[in-house]
């Protein structure tokens, strides 16, 4: 009797936390010779995504403009970094060796309302500084998604 009690708590846990690592999707960001495919990329929460074809690129998450709490990541030159992307929100990063051709790019991770987007374009607008500030342009590409 206990043992099935226990059993049926067991199987309501799984149901409960299946779906969210079942529906976890994994997304690829390529490198192209002076671009990142896709530039501005919206995964769920808890989605994985690795860089590609990284060879004489790298990727760099941006200080400030990363979520509250975030883990920010500097890949090595060739590394096929794959960003721990554990908050909600938006995550700036730049290839260090091609900024100044606009090799940079954006993660928008789970739903982003109009004032937090609002907010984090204001937040760029006033931080990024010299190559850095072609991020704006692919920040402010972005579409709430909530
Ligand atoms: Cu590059």
């Amino acid at each position: 009797m206990i043992i099935k009690k226990m059993l049926t708590i067991f199987l309501a846990v799984c149901a409960f936390i299946l779906p969210n690592v079942v529906n976890a999707a994994d997304h690829t960001i390529k490198a192209g010779a002076r671009a990142f495919e896709d530039a501005i990329l919206y995964v769920a929460e808890g989605d994985k995504v690795q860089f590609s074809n990284m060879n004489s690129h790298n990727s760099v998450s941006v200080e400030g403009l990363i979520p509250e709490g975030a883990t920010a990541w500097t890949g090595g030159l060739g590394e096929n970094v794959a960003p721990l992307l554990e908050k909600r929100g938006i995550y700036s990063y730049v290839c260090q060796p091609h900024i100044g051709f606009g090799m940079v790019g954006v993660i928008v991770v789970g739903d982003i309302t109009a004032d937090e987007l609002a907010a984090y374009k204001q937040k760029a607008m006033d931080t990024l500084e010299g190559p850095f500030r072609r991020l704006l342009g692919k920040i402010n590409k972005i579409k709430p998604t909530k």
